[in-house]
């Protein structure tokens, strides 16, 4: 069991119930074809809201604080992601598959969870279907008056829950991030942190079961900044305004019934995502016959 409030290092190997950490679980020759793969997508800024879904009123319509391509299924940030049980019809659009490097590690992956958690905690059909690849680092931002360019550091999440059913995996390159699982003490309160770990180069983070994922949030607080890690791991990235130093891969669990073909969604959401789409379909043949 993990005592709560301890700062967990990363060095070693740790299991707790529903939670395992493996550090060095990615070996070099897949991380290269990894990082490979990843030069040859283009990642996406998304807007938070749409005008199917706008913001709460009197608030604006903003930038996720970070570049995301999804695979599998995209969950677009302004069709507010999947969210069972009500939240479940026009949030998952189907994309493309994974690359087959990919594919072993999430059968590797897959067979790790069936090893080690309860069959109560595993729903029925559950498989790692569905990736978010987040991509943190800084923004450059260019000053409309002076020219000159400033850097925001945005290699943040804040607390969430991801809703998908099941255990959920996540794989990190780059420099490390300081993880935290969090008690909400409600919105007006400052959350309780109850554990947290650094997550490494490489490594395998799987958490599931009712406390991880249904009880306790969770959120990056930060991502080291030592220099060269990052900036040499992912220079040949296609991030825009965006200069990269961590990137994790979270694969996730959608019933397959509630992913959907694009054509399949309402005339007035393939409008608000019509921009997205099109961008992604400069880049990929996949998304391009999404758009034929
Ligand atoms: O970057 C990470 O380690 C966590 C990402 C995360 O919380 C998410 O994708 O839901």
């Amino acid at each position: 069991m993990f005592k709560p409030n301890q700062n967990h290092s990363n060095r070693s190997s740790k299991q707790y119930q529903n939670l395992i950490y493996k550090p060095n679980y990615i070996k070099p020759v897949a991380k290269k074809e990894i990082i490979d793969y990843l030069e040859t997508l283009y990642p996406i800024w998304e807007n938070r809201f749409s005008d199917s879904n706008p913001p709460p009123e009197g608030e604006p319509n903003r930038e996720l604080l970070r570049p995301v391509y999804w695979l599998g299924n995209w969950q677009f940030a302004s069709l507010d992601y999947y969210h069972p049980p009500k939240g479940i019809r026009n949030r998952c659009v189907q994309a493309e598959e994974y690359p087959s490097v990919l594919r072993k590690i999430v059968s590797e992956v897959e067979a790790e969870v069936r090893q080690n958690f309860s069959p109560k905690d595993v729903p029925d059909k559950w498989h790692l279907n569905t990736c978010l690849i987040n991509f943190y680092g800084n923004k450059i931002i260019a000053d409309p008056e002076t020219g000159k360019v400033k850097k925001m550091d945005c290699a943040r999440v804040g607390e969430h829950k991801d809703f998908e059913p099941g255990p959920v995996a996540s794989i990190s390159f780059g420099e490390r991030a300081f993880f935290q699982f969090v008690k909400s003490e409600g919105k007006q309160q400052q959350s309780h942190m109850v554990l947290q770990q650094w997550l490494d180069d490489s490594s395998l983070q799987i958490f599931g079961g009712d406390k991880f994922k249904k009880q306790l949030f969770h959120r990056v607080q930060r991502v080291e900044d030592k220099g060269k890690l990052g900036s040499e791991l992912f220079a040949g990235l296609h991030t825009t305004s965006f200069e990269t130093r961590r990137i994790n891969f979270t694969f996730r669990y959608v019933p397959t019934e509630h992913i959907f073909d694009l054509k399949e969604l309402p005339d007035n959401i393939q409008k608000d995502l019509k921009p997205y789409v099109s961008q992604l379909a400069t880049h990929s043949d996949f998304w391009k016959q999404q758009l034929d």
